[in-house]
């Protein structure tokens, strides 16, 4: 798989001059949306893992295979984000979302092991609110035991109303079932 880094955007004039589809990866910040990209690609580094939560504030662009964009964007509710930069982070996603036209589907990440943040719903909003495909991944699955994981599963369907694919970066699981929801696009 060929994976290029293309650039960093925060605003529509900067986002890549490109047709191909894209798929968006969104969460709170620290739920491991840059482990996913990378597990989904097969690449250690691509998007940088961070040992300090919250850093990316920025909206990565990556080719993959010439055939799809894969956009990181910037993780939410990191409580030592200074507030000026919190309060970019909202009109930067909205305008993401409302106004690329080639976005195709965004792949909403939560941690398996935590009820859903508001933010997350508020993120939940956004996607209905611009008819924004997505599907929801349950993360770090990895760490919970097979109940934990059912009852975990079964609260984050029923707070998205729709199913989930859990998934974990460090195992590989749900990178199959993934790759089949994105290879439709
Ligand atoms: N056990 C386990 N750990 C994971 C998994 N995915 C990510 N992590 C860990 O969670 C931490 C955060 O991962 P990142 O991929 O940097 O998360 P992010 O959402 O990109 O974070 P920001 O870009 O800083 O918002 C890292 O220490 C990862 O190693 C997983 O599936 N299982
Ligand atoms: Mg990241």
């Amino acid at each position: 798989m060929n994976v290029q880094f293309i650039k960093s955007a925060t605003r529509k004039h900067e986002y890549p001059k490109t047709t191909l589809p894209k798929i968006a990866f969104a969460g709170r910040s620290n739920v491991g949306k840059s482990s996913l990209i990378n597990n989904l690609v097969g690449k250690k580094r691509l998007a940088r893992i961070s040992a300090t939560p919250g850093r990316t504030q920025v909206i990565n662009f990556f080719n993959v295979d010439s055939r799809w964009i894969f956009v990181d964007l910037p993780g939410y509710g990191f409580a030592k984000v200074p507030a000026r930069i919190r309060a970019r982070w909202g009109p930067m996603i909205e305008e993401f979302l409302r106004e690329d036209e080639s976005l195709k589907l965004t792949v909403m990440i939560v941690d398996a092991r935590h009820e859903p943040t508001q933010r997350d719903l508020v993120m939940k909003e956004w996607l209905e609110q611009y008819r924004v495909p997505h599907q929801v991944v349950a993360t770090k699955v990895d760490k919970l035991s097979s109940n934990q994981l059912q009852t975990s599963l079964d609260r984050i369907e029923n707070i998205f109303n729709r199913g989930v694919i859990p998934y974990s970066a460090t195992t590989g699981m749900g990178k199959k079932e993934l790759w089949r929801i994105l290879k439709r696009i």
